[in-house]
Order: structure tokens, then C-alpha cells, then sequence
């Protein structure tokens, strides 16, 4: 006879609440978040901060994209529990945004880097590597098409030159005319490290530039405990590997997500026609209307407004060469298209 011997009439109610328990497991859809996805297995984190890992139900089909990737890191899940540890995917929630490249192979595939995001973060580096100004504006006008504000973010400020600090300022003053906030940071001397930390709090923020710009390690000054891991970048160039390897959400103490991503190359845009990119460029969009011709391209027609700013040095030359070789890419034989992480 167990000491408890008192209570074995409550068995029967103990097996059917056990029962029931598994049964509602399986029958009560939660809703969570998507903070990394590794082949086919995702982490969800749930309304009650616990990591979940889910699998897919059935196959998904996103409306007007094909993707390689069906579920992406921020996207909002229904999911239910398939077994004490292990959920399954049953939904996505419509997607705020997202922002995508063009997958490596199948250049009709896009991959979604991150969904339902506040802001992007653009880490540049003018130096160790230099990020080339082209691919600064193809995703400024990525992040527009999809309605995400950019702040742009200069690190390593410590490696600069004074001949480099022109090169900043006239960068600066560039991205700044055409509405973006910018922000200098040195994470190897802390500066501004303060800022960045109120500029990500509250917020979910991808993070995005070239390999070995320094995203990991901005994180992990603003985030001390995540100690993500980074690497010298002669370390990873004699590699020829990037040191993030796939998209991560993290979620932040003092609330808000930061998305940390793979270095990226190239920056593909995805559907846009060609009359549509000008609409991108805050700049250039805000004199068009000024135009002779309401479908100026801004290439050789006459009475061009866009044209005679840059000839009076009101709109920066570089911008306007951007703008020019983005209308006129050709899908299969440029560069960025071919968007391979690097
Ligand atoms: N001098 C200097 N070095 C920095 C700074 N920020 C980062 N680094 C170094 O740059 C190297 C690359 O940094 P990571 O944070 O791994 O770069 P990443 O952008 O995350 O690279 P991927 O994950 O490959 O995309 C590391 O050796 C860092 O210590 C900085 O402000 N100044
Ligand atoms: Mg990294
Ligand atoms: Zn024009």
C-alpha cells in the first residue's frame, strides 16, 4: 500500500487531465515568432519568451513571390504543439514587409532575409573592406520599395585617414540631403556604441552590408551577453567564407529584435520596372515633378530637372550615376544580379 494510498481514487481523473492535456496540445494554435531557421527545422519564440523549435506543416505558398525560403526569420506563425518539445507550423501571418535578394542559381527564386521589420540598419565601411557606394544605393532603394527606413552606419571610424574622413564627410552630406540619418561608429574604440543602442531599442532591426563590415560585433556591444561570433576579416577573405552564416533574430533586454545576417555582395532588385526606380530615390523623386516630360527617365530628354540639379551640384553626382545604371541593368549580365553572399 503506497502511503498515498488515500488519493487512489483521484487516478482515474489524473489520467484523463493527462489525456486531455496532450489532446488540447495538439488541438490549440499558438502564435510566435520566427528568430532563426536552420534547413527545415525553426526556432519560434512564443508570447511567453520560450524557444520552440517547429517544423513545417504541409507545404506553403506565399502569395505573388516564389521564394526558396517558404517561412522567414520575423515572420509571425500560428503553430501548435506536435509533441512535448517539438511544435508545427500551421500559419503565416500576413506579411508587413520583407526585404529579399535574388537566390544564387535560380534567378526567378527570391530568398526573404527577414520579415516584418522597423528598420534596417546599413553597416558600411569605407575601409578593411570598402563598401562600394553602388551597392549602398541598390539597397536604399530596396529598403524604399518596401517602405523600411534605413540608417545608414559608418564603422570603423578608427581606420580612417584624414583624406578618408573627407571622403565620410562628403558621404554624409550625400545620404543625409536625401533623407537618411547616418551614424559614425568605432566598435573598436566604443564610439557611439550609446546611440546605436538607443537607435535598435523598442525596434526590430535587420542589420545588413559586405562581410567583415563589422555587424556581429555592433551587435554584441549593444547586446553584451549574445557573444556572437565574428573574425578578423584576413581571417575569413583567406577563407573565402563570411562568419554569419544565416539570418538571426535576437531579442534585445530592453525590448525590440535585432536581425543579424550574412554578409552580402550583390543586392539584386526584384520586380521593379524600370519607370519605377526613380520613385526610390528620395532625391531624384522629389524633382520630377519638375520635369518637362511627365515620363522623364532622366537620361536624355530635354528640360530635365534631375539633369540640370546635377549640373548645379544640387543633386550629387554619384547618386545619379546609380540611379542611371540601375535602369539600365541587364538582367542576366550584371554583377549584382547574380547577388552571391560574399
Ligand atoms: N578597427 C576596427 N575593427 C572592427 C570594427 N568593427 C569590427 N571590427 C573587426 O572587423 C572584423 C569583422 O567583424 P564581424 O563583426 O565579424 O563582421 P560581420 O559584418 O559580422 O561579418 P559577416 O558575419 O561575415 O557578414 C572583426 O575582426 C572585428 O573585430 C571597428 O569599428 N574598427
Ligand atoms: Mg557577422
Ligand atoms: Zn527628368
Amino acid at each position: 500500500m503506497p502511503p498515498s494510498g488515500g488519493f487512489h481514487y483521484l487516478y482515474p481523473f489524473v489520467i484523463h487531465f493527462l489525456l486531455l492535456g496532450c489532446y488540447n496540445l495538439h488541438l490549440s494554435s499558438m502564435t510566435g515568432r520566427i528568430i532563426k531557421s536552420t534547413g527545415s527545422w525553426y526556432d519560434v519564440l512564443n508570447e511567453a519568451g520560450e524557444i520552440i523549435p517547429c517544423r513545417i506543416k504541409g507545404k506553403f505558398r506565399i502569395k505573388g513571390i516564389k521564394s526558396t525560403n517558404p517561412v522567414a526569420v520575423g515572420d509571425v506563425v500560428q503553430f501548435s504543439m506536435e509533441n512535448e518539445t517539438n511544435g508545427l507550423i500551421e500559419d503565416i501571418q500576413d506579411r508587413k514587409n520583407y526585404i529579399i535578394r535574388r537566390s544564387v542559381n535560380l534567378s526567378k527564386q527570391v530568398h526573404i532575409i527577414a520579415s516584418n521589420i522597423d528598420q534596417a540598419l546599413l553597416v558600411v565601411s569605407l575601409k578593411s573592406p570598402p563598401t562600394p557606394i553602388g551597392f549602398i544605393d541598390r539597397f536604399l532603394v530596396s529598403a524604399e520599395a518596401y517602405d523600411i527606413p534605413t540608417l545608414i552606419i559608418f564603422n570603423k571610424i578608427d581606420l580612417l585617414s584624414e583624406e578618408d574622413h573627407q571622403e565620410l564627410e562628403e558621404l554624409e552630406r550625400i545620404y543625409r540631403k536625401a533623407g537618411y540619418s547616418t551614424l559614425r561608429t568605432s566598435a573598436k574604440q566604443n564610439l557611439n556604441i550609446d546611440k546605436l543602442q538607443t537607435a535598435i531599442s523598442s525596434q526590430t532591426s535587420l542589420l545588413s552590408g559586405h562581410s567583415g563590415v563589422g555587424k556581429s560585433t555592433l551587435i554584441n556591444l549593444c547586446e553584451p551577453g549574445l557573444e556572437l561570433k565574428t573574425q578578423e576579416v584576413s581571417d575569413f577573405h583567406s577563407k573565402g567564407q563570411h562568419t554569419t552564416t544565416f539570418a538571426e533574430m535576437y531579442p534585445l533586454q530592453n525590448g525590440g529584435f535585432i536581425i543579424d545576417t550574412p554578409g552580402i555582395k550583390g543586392f539584386g532588385l526584384v520586380d521593379m520596372d524600370r519607370a519605377e526606380i526613380q520613385d526610390y530615390f528620395p532625391d531624384i523623386f522629389e524633382l520630377k515633378g519638375q520635369c518637362k516630360f511627365h515620363n522623364c527617365l532622366h537620361e536624355k530628354e530635354p528640360g530635365c530637372a534631375v539633369k540640370k540639379a546635377v549640373e548645379e551640384g544640387e543633386l550629387s553626382e554619384s547618386r545619379y550615376n546609380n540611379y542611371i545604371n540601375l535602369i539600365n541593368d541587364d538582367e542576366d549580365n550584371s554583377p549584382y544580379r547574380k547577388d552571391i553572399y560574399g
